[in-house]
């Protein structure tokens, strides 16, 4: 059994970003249950992102996909439902890229949903004792350009994939928020067990790994 797990490089507001921290937590813990794990921490690059996470899928083969990235005004777990076929950023790539109105894949949908129901992933969450609520937009940045990467990958082969915008770390949120004010709120933050929780749950729901509710 196997799982792709990916994060980001920092951006933007941010010196670190903590989705590596937490997912590097998570791979050894679903290795410790004999789980495949296949992770990247992705560049905040429109040009590298969305082929990167094709190029990796296509290589492993998961059977599973749970891609994250930081979200400075997330106060709990944020699980991602649509991903759109656009990019629109309101503050440049690490490559110095600003693009409007852009679409991902010319070719593709509009938008995708992800399979699995987020309401019972947020049940999931509760019950390993942390907090996830149901986003219906993952912005235009790069975590929705991954996120439709990995949708356009998993959708058609019936693989179950999720986005979830994380909250900063303890601590992160008041320096991120003295440099970007309009994308962080200082008061959002989450502790790296409960983060980590969240995200093993999940993980392990989709690999059904997890006993029924
Ligand atoms: N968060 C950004 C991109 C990288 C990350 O961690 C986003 O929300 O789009």
């Amino acid at each position: 059994m196997k799982i792709a797990l990916f994060a980001f490089e920092a951006f933007g507001p941010w010196e670190e970003n903590s989705t590596g921290t937490v997912t590097a937590a998570v791979e050894e813990r679903l290795r410790a249950d004999g789980v495949e794990v296949a992770r990247r921490v992705l560049p905040v690059v429109l040009d590298e992102a969305p082929g990167l996470v094709r190029r990796l899928l296509d290589a492993e083969q998961p059977d599973a996909v749970v891609a994250t990235g930081l979200a400075g005004r997330c106060h709990r777990i944020h699980i991602e439902r649509v991903a759109v076929n656009v990019a629109d950023f309101s503050i440049p790539d690490n490559s110095g890229a600003q693009v409007r109105g852009l679409s991902l894949d010319p070719e593709g949908p509009d938008a995708w949903l992800i399979q699995p129901d987020p309401h019972h992933l947020v049940e999931r969450v509760a019950v390993a004792g942390s907090e996830a609520a149901v986003s219906n937009s993952a912005g235009t940045y790069l975590c929705n350009a991954v996120h439709y990467a990995q949708l356009s990958w998993t959708r058609p082969r019936g693989v179950p994939g999720v986005f979830l915008h994380l909250p900063p770390l303890p601590g992160m949120a008041a320096e991120g928020a003295a440099r970007c004010a309009r994308q962080v709120d200082p008061e959002a933050e989450m502790d790296l067990e409960m983060q980590v929780r969240g995200v093993l749950a999940i993980a392990r729901d989709l690999l059904g790994l997890e006993p029924p509710l």
